[in-house]
C-alpha cells in the first residue's frame, strides 16, 4: 500500500495564502502510462524535498526570487487508475487556479498531465503558443492502445494550438509525416540546435512564438549526463546553460502564462538530479520575477 506523505513546501518556505503569493506550485504526480523506467509519480516529492537546500539568493540575478511569494499547493489527491478521469480532474483544478495575477508552475508526473493542463488553458486563454522542450516529439495519435499515453502528450493540443518544439531527437515516421502536414508545428531538432546554438537561433525560436507562451518542459530535453533522472533518456540534448539561455530570453521577450516540468523520475541514492530540478524551478521563478512580472500588471 502506498503511504500518504504530505508534500513539502517549495524552498522550505512557510505556506502562505495563495492569494498573496505570485507564484503557485502545483503537483500532479500522475503515473499510469510510463513505458520505460518507472518512478515519475515520486517526482514532485523528490524535487520539493531537494528545494529545502536551495540558496535563496540568486547570484546571476542579484536578487532573492523567493520574496515574490511562493505558495505550494498541498497534495491535490488525484484519482488513481482511469487516466481520462484524472485528466478531467487536472483540467478542472488547473482552470480554477490559473489567472493573469499568478504564475503557475506544475510539477509532474508523466507528460500526460500536460494534456489536461492545456485543455484548461485553451478554455481560458486565446492566442498563445506552446513552447515544448523535450527529447521526444510526443505527437503520436495513439500509443500502446491509448491516446492518453505520455508519447501522445502534445497531440491533442497540436490540433488547435501553435507548438514550437526544441531539443527533439527521437520521433516516429508517423509523427514526422504529421508535422509535415501541419503548418502550426515548428520543430527545432536537437542536431540542428547543437550545430548553430547562438543568439540568432534563440531569436529564430522567439520569432516562431506568439506573444503569450505556455512552456512544457520534459526533463529529458537535457543531456542525460546532466539529468539522468528521467523515464525515457536519449543521448544528446541541451545543457543546463543552453536551457537557461533559452528560458531567460523567453521570459524577457514574451508573456509566459504558465509552465509545467514533467517526467522527472528520481534515482534512489542520487541526490544531484533532484537538486538540479529544484534549482531549475527556482531559476524560472527568478526570471519570472525579474523579467516578466511587470508585463502582467
Ligand atoms: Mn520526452
Amino acid at each position: 500500500m502506498q503511504q500518504y506523505r504530505p508534500l513539502p513546501s517549495f524552498g522550505g518556505l512557510p505556506f502562505t495564502n495563495p492569494e498573496k503569493a505570485k507564484v503557485l506550485i502545483i503537483s500532479y504526480p500522475l503515473e499510469v502510462t510510463t513505458t520505460y523506467k518507472k518512478g515519475t509519480k515520486e517526482g514532485p516529492q523528490a524535487i520539493l524535498s531537494a528545494s529545502y537546500n536551495l540558496e535563496l539568493y540568486d547570484e546571476e540575478l542579484d536578487d532573492i526570487p523567493a520574496e515574490i511569494g511562493i505558495y505550494t499547493y498541498p497534495d491535490l489527491l488525484l484519482s488513481l487508475g482511469n487516466v481520462e478521469k484524472v485528466l478531467e480532474e487536472i483540467e478542472e483544478l488547473t482552470f480554477n487556479i490559473i489567472d493573469y495575477d499568478h504564475f503557475p508552475i506544475f510539477i509532474g508526473g508523466e507528460h500526460t498531465i500536460t494534456k489536461g493542463i492545456l485543455r484548461a488553458y485553451n478554455k481560458k486563454y486565446k492566442h498563445f503558443s506552446v513552447l515544448h522542450l523535450d527529447a521526444h516529439s510526443d505527437l503520436r495519435n495513439e500509443y500502446e492502445g491509448t491516446k492518453n499515453n505520455h508519447a501522445c502528450a502534445l497531440r491533442e493540443a497540436s490540433e488547435t494550438l501553435d507548438i514550437v518544439q526544441v531539443g527533439i531527437r527521437s520521433m516516429s515516421e508517423e509523427e514526422k509525416k504529421y508535422v509535415k502536414e501541419r503548418d502550426n508545428i515548428k520543430v527545432y531538432f536537437d542536431y540542428k540546435f547543437q550545430e548553430r546554438f547562438n543568439t540568432t537561433l534563440i531569436e529564430d525560436i522567439l520569432k516562431s512564438l506568439k506573444d503569450e507562451v505556455y512552456i512544457t518542459l520534459d526533463f529529458d530535453v537535457f543531456n542525460p549526463a546532466e539529468m539522468p533522472a528521467v523515464g525515457t533518456p536519449e543521448p544528446g540534448g541541451l545543457s543546463w546553460y543552453q536551457v537557461l539561455s533559452l528560458l531567460r530570453e523567453v521570459f524577457k521577450n514574451k508573456k509566459v502564462i504558465g509552465i509545467d516540468l514533467v517526467e522527472f523520475s528520481p534515482i534512489p541514492g542520487l541526490i544531484y538530479p533532484d537538486y538540479m530540478a529544484a534549482r531549475l524551478i527556482y531559476k524560472i521563478i527568478g526570471y519570472y520575477k525579474k523579467y516578466s512580472l511587470e508585463k502582467r500588471l
